[in-house]
């Protein structure tokens, strides 16, 4: 047999094989094969010594093309195993990221939070501002500046955590407001939340740590029916508009006169139940106008401005509100009872 066919009959004979065979590896021993160190188009290379030295050049220039031809389709052949090889790849591999999961565990809001967020958008949609002071007060801004001198029965230990003679906790948030109006000239309107801390035993209605919020308007000529009808208007957008308010007299040393404010029992809308005790109304919070000398003390003229102020005690009305009977829930942080806020 000629050369010629010897290397026909090679790669007539890999182009079969390499039609069956179907992954890179096997193709690179194919490869190995033929054109490797003991390949067969080698060996016929080697041959050559035995050719006269006048057919050698043309031998070898057919041998060269050859291994060119079988070196091309190899790798046109390599191409396509790839290219195959990673499609069974990628398919092998496919991750089906629309497969439905466990849904991971989320936080909710708590109900105080939720309360607390209702009433200073209302408060807010009024026109009021809302500030924040310290947790940890001096005696001068918590009490001195409300009214309440040294020996106030409101300042006894019993009732007040003292941090040292001159620093409590605040156990309201108007030292907010006296800050306030030390600081801002009137017209003012604040509400002013925050954490408020009294020395109490712990219960169903009460705690030494809850929340207050405490709204207080200083202007010209502002008078009792202000404070009447901002507490209407407050109330109407948290609860609707056939919820109603009620004063009665009640005494703060901070504000004179003063009230405590009943509100349309929201359990039973007035008709009477079990949460109201019957009289259609419920108690939420205390107010009234600021007193002269709390104004003249925080630098206005009690001439020239006057001014109302209201307290609320935000557990009081998110237990109103969802029906809590006990005020401890709200601290627990038990997962059962928050999860109901979802
Ligand atoms: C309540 C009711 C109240 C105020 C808070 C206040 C603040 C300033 C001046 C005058 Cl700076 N008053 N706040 C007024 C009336 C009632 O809270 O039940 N507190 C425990």
């Amino acid at each position: 047999m000629g050369i010629r066919e010897n290397i026909e009959s090679i790669r007539a004979e890999l182009e079969q094989e390499l039609q069956r065979l179907d992954d890179v590896k096997q193709l690179e021993e194919a490869r190995q094969r033929v054109l490797g160190k003991k390949g067969s188009l080698t060996a016929l290379l080697r041959s050559m010594g035995q050719l006269s030295p006048e057919e050698r050049p043309a031998a070898g220039q057919m041998i060269n093309a050859g291994r060119e031809r079988i070196s091309a389709m190899l790798d046109e052949r390599l191409t396509t195993l790839k290219a195959r090889e990673r499609e069974r790849k990628l398919e092998r591999e496919a991750l089906d990221v629309t497969e439905p999961r466990d849904l991971p565990r989320l936080g909710v809001a708590h109900p105080t939070s939720l309360v607390l967020d209702e009433v200073l958008s209302a408060l807010t949609g009024l026109g009021f501002d809302v500030v924040e002071g310290p947790e940890i007060e001096l005696d001068h801004y918590n009490f001195e500046l409300l009214n309440l001198p040294k020996n106030h029965p409101a300042r006894d230990a019993q009732d007040t955590f003292y941090v040292d003679d001159n620093i409590v906790l605040r156990t309201h948030t108007s030292p907010v407001q006296a800050r306030t109006m030390l600081s801002r000239k009137p017209p003012i309107r604040i509400a002013c939340p925050g954490r408020v801390f009294r020395a109490d035993e712990v219960d169903a209605t009460h705690s030494p740590v809850f929340h207050q919020i405490e709204g207080l308007v200083i202007d010209k000529d502002v008078n009792m029916g202000d404070l009447k009808g901002t507490l209407d208007a407050l109330f109407k957008r948290l609860y609707g508009d056939d919820i109603e308010t009620r004063f009665r007299p009640s005494f703060f040393p901070f504000t004179e006169p003063s009230a405590e404010v009943d509100l349309t029992c929201i359990s039973c809308r007035g008709k009477g139940c079990r949460m109201c005790k019957g009289t259609g109304w419920i108690e939420v919070l205390g107010c009234g106008m600021v007193n002269p000398k709390v104004l003249t003390m925080c630098g206005i003229d009690p001439n020239e401005y006057t001014g109302f102020a209201f307290g609320i005690g935000l557990e009081r009305i998110t237990m109103l509100r969802y029906g809590i009977k006990d005020m401890r829930l709200l601290y627990e942080g038990d997962e059962r009872f928050l999860r109901q806020f979802r």
